[in-house]
């Protein structure tokens, strides 16, 4: 057997953690061979409920489970990690602005980012799942300039398998038939869940659902604002859907994506389909080998274009804000 991986796991005793945590440690995040180290990062007022999450974990007896560790220090918790989630985010609430929120999350991101550059191991793998995901691995990422810009990512996987679940009962087929489907951009409201470029059985799913109005009225609302429709019926935000995202979007990161399909990652753009070098947007991505890369040469039609455009734009501005806040 390999030696254990850490995996170092940010606002572990919240809800998602609460997901989270049990299914790493059983092994769905890195697979049934590799062992795995936790190391949990919780705010001092919240350390007493993670070291009651661990309890649980203890509990489970899980085979592969090499370890748990809390800190409330972020330069202690990243020390030697191999994958850190982050988790832990400062959410909006009633009446803060967008400012408002951008700097608190810097406050968070922000040292979170040095304490990797500091201490994590070589293959660190980041990804961010705590709100606003993509500015809040941007801000993290500036802050690690000795980490590879590109193992810095944003969670948009949850959206990517909300859009395949929804084409999926649209057309009455399993899941499993669709393939390339493609989040765009932000993880918000402005999101694009493209089925131009999506297959159904092999066919494309934009013509197999042959109805423009649905995939305009229906389709692409419903996908951004599964969110807010999971509040209002739950009475709290997707956990269990959020964490099982993770775990897959770090599984297809870490085991690559199957021949003929890929996946959407928040990554670093590199220019690719006119999205702006440096800002954090969500892309179709192969990964092979633990590394991933753009699907090139998509054709991108006027409706598309102005979806992404409007995406990326609104992913421009918070950068724009956050470098205004001096937070990158
Ligand atoms: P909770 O409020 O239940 O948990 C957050 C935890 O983070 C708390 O325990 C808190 O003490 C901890 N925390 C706060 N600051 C921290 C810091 N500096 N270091 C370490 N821990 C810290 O929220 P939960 O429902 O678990 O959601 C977590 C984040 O995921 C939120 O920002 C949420 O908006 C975001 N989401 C992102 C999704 C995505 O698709 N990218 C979907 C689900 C979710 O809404």
């Amino acid at each position: 057997t390999q030696s254990p991986v850490n995996v170092t796991v940010t606002g572990a005793a919240g809800q998602i953690g609460y997901a989270l945590l049990f299914r790493i440690a059983s092994g769905h995040l890195l697979g049934p061979d590799t062992p795995v180290k936790l190391r949990l990062l919780e705010i001092p007022q919240a350390v007493k409920a993670a070291e009651g999450t661990a309890m649980e974990l203890d509990d489970c007896a899980f085979p592969l489970l090499a370890g748990i560790d809390i800190f409330d220090d972020a330069k202690q918790a990243f020390d030697g990690a191999n994958v850190g989630l982050l988790v832990g985010a400062r959410p909006r609430t009633k009446g803060m602005e967008r400012g408002d929120l951008l700097e608190a999350n810097g406050g968070i991101f922000k040292p979170q980012g040095e304490a990797i550059n500091a201490g994590a191991a070589d293959d660190i793998k980041i990804l961010v799942v705590g709100n606003p995901a993509n500015t809040n691995a941007l801000i993290a990422q500036a802050h690690a300039p000795d980490v590879p810009a590109e193992r810095f990512t944003a969670m948009t996987r949850l959206d990517h398998n909300r859009a395949i679940s929804q084409l999926a009962a649209k057309l009455g087929v399993p899941v499993t038939e669709i393939k390339k489907l493609t989040i765009w951009g932000n993880h918000s409201a402005t999101q694009y869940p493209d089925l131009f470029h999506a297959e159904v059985g092999g066919r494309n799913a934009a013509e197999a659902v042959g109805d423009q109005a649905w995939l305009e009225n229906d389709f692409i609302p419903t996908v951004a604002k599964r969110g807010a429709a999971i509040i209002e019926a739950r009475g709290a935000s997707s956990a269990a859907s959020a964490a099982n995202a993770a775990i897959d979007h770090v599984h297809t990161w870490v085991n690559g994506t199957a021949e003929g399909d890929w996946t959407s990652m928040g990554i670093p753009s590199d220019g690719s389909y006119g999205v702006p070098e440096g800002i954090i947007s969500s892309f179709p991505v192969t990964t092979k080998d633990g590394a991933y890369e753009i699907v090139q040469g998509l054709e991108i039609d006027d409706f598309s274009r102005a979806r992404i455009d409007a995406t990326v734009a609104e992913l421009v501005e918070e950068r724009d804000a956050v470098k205004g806040l001096g937070l990158i």
